[in-house]
């Protein structure tokens, strides 16, 4: 019984600790943190320059673009800096 209590204790700490930092940082609907932060234009998209300042952010191992590396595998490959964009509702075509 008191390990249960322990367990749960220790989860709700870890939330405790985790849900704060994760609120507040970019944390925007079909976004990413990197988003806010690289996407100086605001279009959406990280493009151009952007991905520049990415790939420099990345080197200095900023969290943001670090966090873009989702496979981890240590390089910031087009694919995941254009997932930084999120989803892109690119299926309107023409209004
Ligand atoms: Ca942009
Ligand atoms: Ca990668």
């Amino acid at each position: 019984m008191k390990r249960i209590l322990t367990i749960l204790t220790i989860a709700a700490l870890g939330v405790a600790f985790t849900a704060p930092a994760q609120a507040g940082k970019g944390k925007k609907k079909g976004g990413s943190e990197a988003l806010t932060k690289y996407d100086t234009d605001a279009n959406g998209k990280i493009d151009g320059k952007e991905v520049d300042a990415v790939r420099a952010a990345f080197a200095a191992k900023e969290a943001a673009a670090v966090a873009l590396d989702t496979n981890s595998d240590g390089v910031l490959s087009d694919e995941e800096i254009a997932a930084a964009g999120g989803k892109q509702k690119k299926k309107k075509k023409n209004k």
